[in-house]
């Protein structure tokens, strides 16, 4: 007779049981017909939602915006160090992707999770915000830069803030929450701006993308810049990096015998 299983997992973003991967129920090739771009794909499967036009436009500049910051960064020298050493694309890209945590690139999700919360429970109160993080959870996620600061502006994230202020509608509490902490911790120490993971997350936030999304627009984004190092250093025939003794500060013991 016939037998029945329980389901082993369970979804609700895609089928595959069609002639073509639907998302949400959308077919993939409807959605490149109709016009619709990499930005309402992420909608419908990270938001279960098609994104408005507006939304998406923001979207695709967040991705755009992120997509690479150069060779120095942790993550795609990661990349790079990898490539050197001749391991394929993936594995050297995994390397840096390795790196995106709490400092770098991973402070998407918690600088949205704790802006809103400010919002919410700190309302007209940066100093209680800024305390209670003190107390509870330790440098403020979103906020400070290696090199960027007061004097050293990012433009990136003063192009995304006055994009999503000035040119659209979006109603946008989580990212005037996060300029409100940014002209306390930046009036202290000129590099504790907002930056680009707070930028991000605050916006994210205000479009409504679940919480747990959020590292994953800066692991997409960070994704094309480390492919992109992949090639480059594949191209160049690069070789492998080994440190010079000048780099590194050997404080170690002096030689002497057992
Ligand atoms: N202090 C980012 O720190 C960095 C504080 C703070 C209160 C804070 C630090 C931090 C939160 C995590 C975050 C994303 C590690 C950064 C990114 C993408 C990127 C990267 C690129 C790209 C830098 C020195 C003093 C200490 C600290 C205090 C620092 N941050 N206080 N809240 N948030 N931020 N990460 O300069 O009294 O001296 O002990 O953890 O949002 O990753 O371009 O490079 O696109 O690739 O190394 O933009 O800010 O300084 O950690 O030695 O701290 O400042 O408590 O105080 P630094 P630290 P004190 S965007």
């Amino acid at each position: 007779g016939e037998v029945i299983v329980d389901p082993l997992i369970r979804t609700t973003i895609s089928d595959d049981r069609g002639e073509e991967p639907r998302y949400r129920g959308y077919a993939a090739s409807q959605l490149c017909e109709k016009g619709y771009g990499i930005e309402d794909v992420i909608g419908l499967l990270w938001n279960k939602k098609l994104p408005t036009r507006e939304e998406s436009e923001i979207v695709k500049r967040i991705i755009m915006i992120s997509a690479d910051h150069g060779p120095a960064v942790s993550g795609a020298y990661g990349t790079i160090l990898g490539a050197c050493a001749g391991i394929d694309m993936p594995q050297a890209v995994s390397a840096g992707m390795t790196m995106i945590g709490p400092r770098f690139g991973g402070a998407v999700t918690n600088a949205g999770k704790y802006f809103q919360m400010g919002v919410k429970d700190f309302p007209n109160d940066i100093p209680g915000f800024l305390a209670w993080m003190k107390k509870n959870v330790g440098p403020v996620p979103g906020i400070g830069h290696r090199v960027k600061s007061l004097r050293n502006p990012d433009q990136r994230v003063k192009y995304l803030v006055s994009y999503v202020k000035n040119e659209t509608s979006l109603r946008t509490p989580c990212l005037d929450f996060a300029l409100e902490v940014e002209k306390v911790t930046s009036a202290k120490k000129d590099n504790l701006i907002l930056n680009v993971d707070g930028t991000m997350g605050a916006i994210l936030m205000d479009l409504g993308f679940p919480i747990h999304s959020l590292n994953g627009f800066f692991v997409l984004a960070r994704t094309i810049g480390m492919i992109g190092h992949w090639i480059d250093q594949n191209e160049q025939n690069s070789r492998l990096i080994r440190l010079y003794d000048y780099l590194i500060n050997y404080a170690v013991e002096d030689e002497r015998e057992v």
